[in-house]
């Protein structure tokens, strides 16, 4: 997959792109990840890519000529163009998923208030990480970028991990543990030492349950709704008239 970045600050990107599993992703050609400084693209002598906003308003907006032209200077055909921002669709690992099927990603970073309307004709979709303001797009675009990498084939080292990983059922995973047996006076549950995977796989899932219903009631209620619809899809297929070929 081949992305371009479009920030006012590039240098955002160093690490997380030069570490673990996105390092090794990068190195073997699987994710290509390049960058483009938007302040490149401005017209003014100063360099200028924002200013105040029409109608009064605090913070500054980024002006329409440098996002559109930084847009254009990456985007050909099928290309994807994502713009970070609170006021976009939340983000979920449903939409990591199919963003990891496109061939061309195009990250727009915004600072400031955001951008000036008119650039967004050339934006394809809106995605905000979360409830919150940050500084600027950059933080955001990394976490797009790691969470839809796991879906990429080839990233990870087992092909079906990142489809077993919390939230593809939407619940979470239940408790994990490791060496040693016993820590602090706790021990390592019995059941999990067993051996008896139905017996595990049961454990799991009503601690996951458990701990959804705590944490994350709206998950949870969810969760058994679409359990429920399931189960009486199963029950109509079931009790179907079978067809007779006369
Ligand atoms: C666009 C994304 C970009 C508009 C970006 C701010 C949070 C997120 C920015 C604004 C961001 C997120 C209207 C303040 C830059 N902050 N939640 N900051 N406004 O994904």
């Amino acid at each position: 997959m081949q992305i371009d970045i479009l920030s006012l600050f590039p240098e955002y990107f160093q690490s997380p792109f030069d570490v673990s599993i996105l390092k090794r992703a990068c190195a073997s050609g699987i994710l290509s990840i390049s960058h483009v400084d938007i302040r490149r693209f401005s017209k003014d002598k100063h360099k200028k890519v924002d200013d105040r906003p029409f109608g009064g308003g605090p913070g500054m907006v980024m002006m329409p000529e440098p996002v559109v032209a930084a847009i254009r200077s990456v985007r050909k055909s099928g290309s994807h163009v994502v713009f970070l921002s609170p006021q976009g669709k939340l983000l979920t690992s449903r939409k990591c998923e199919e963003l990891a099927t496109k061939e061309h990603l195009v990250f727009l970073c915004g600072h400031y208030e955001g951008i000036d309307a008119r650039a967004e004709k050339e934006v394809d979709e809106e995605i905000s990480i979360g409830d919150y303001v940050l500084t600027n797009g950059c933080i955001a675009a990394i976490v797009v970028i790691d969470a839809l990498s796991r879906f990429i084939p080839g990233v990870l080292g087992h092909p079906d991990a990142a489809f077993e990983d919390s939230f593809q059922d939407g619940i979470f995973d239940g408790p994990q543990y490791t060496k040693p047996i016993e820590f602090e006076g706790e021990k390592v549950p019995e059941v999990l030492r067993g051996g008896n995977h139905q017996e595990i796989r049961n454990w799991r899932l009503s601690q996951a349950l458990q701990k959804t219903k705590r944490v994350r009631p709206e998950l949870y209620a969810k969760y058994l709704l679409e359990q429920c619809q399931l189960l009486a899809k199963e029950e109509e297929v079931s009790s179907e008239p079978q067809k007779s070929n006369g």
